[in-house]
């Protein structure tokens, strides 16, 4: 896209509106399907043009998987929580997923899809033993929901099956992701700025770091230690 002289020629305009020039010429420049195709293609390429996209490598963790990297607190911003909620099952004794990270404020949706109660509940948020909660027995078919409204990491338990755990980890951003098993992830939409980046992981100590973000995709390596 950069290097097509109609895009450059207009360059000092806002980018949005470059975007949607460029976008709208090409499309009557190419035959419908092909445009459609193309166009779907560019708004996409716009939409991500803020991404963080990182790799994890995991040094002396049993996974590079499930590590929780966000946003730290952005001084003078306040975010709203989505109204979307986000759900675990519980299926056969395991929580799905295993790890949920979250904006604070967030309503999570616990459903309970074995023929077994589970009685659901986490020690502490944070480490905070005072923000314990239990959602009690939750019997088989039903859901029950909890708002976070406070930040850090809360350990999902089940005191009748102990061998059950799923963490939600309560971040103040919206800019937030999720390794894969290979270490990527991606937080999407991140405007310019300065930020520190924190992790979060099962076994691993809490790494941060300072990102610099620009209009264009920023690559970030970090490093979780045990
Ligand atoms: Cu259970």
């Amino acid at each position: 896209m950069k290097k097509n002289g109609l895009a450059v020629k207009i360059a000092d305009r806002s980018r949005s509106t470059r975007d949607e020039i460029v976008c709208w010429m090409k499309t009557i420049r190419r035959a419908v399907p092909v445009a459609v195709v193309f166009g779907a293609l560019l708004v996409a390429g716009v939409a991500h043009a803020g991404d963080v996209n990182g790799k994890v490598s995991a040094v002396g963790l049993k996974s590079a998987g499930n590590i929780a990297v966000y946003i730290d607190v952005i001084p003078g911003k306040k975010f709203t929580a989505p109204v979307e909620h986000v759900s675990f099952d519980q299926r056969n004794l395991k929580f799905t997923p295993r790890t949920a990270i979250i904006m604070k404020g967030t309503t999570v949706d616990f459903l309970n899809s074995d023929q077994v109660a589970h009685n659901v509940y986490w020690p502490s948020i944070g480490g905070d033993k005072k923000l314990r909660h239990s959602l009690t027995v939750v019997s088989p078919g039903q859901k029950k929901s909890f708002q976070f409204n406070d930040l850090g990491t809360a350990q999902v338990l089940c005191n009748f099956h102990p061998e059950m755990v799923a963490y939600v980890v309560v971040v103040p951003t919206p800019y937030f992701g999720l390794t894969s098993t290979d270490g990527t992830f991606t937080i999407k939409n991140v405007p310019p700025g300065t930020y520190t980046l924190k992790t979060w992981s099962e076994d691993g100590k809490p790494t941060t770091q300072t990102i610099t973000q620009t209009d264009a995709t920023t690559n970030v390596e970090l490093a979780v230690k045990k």
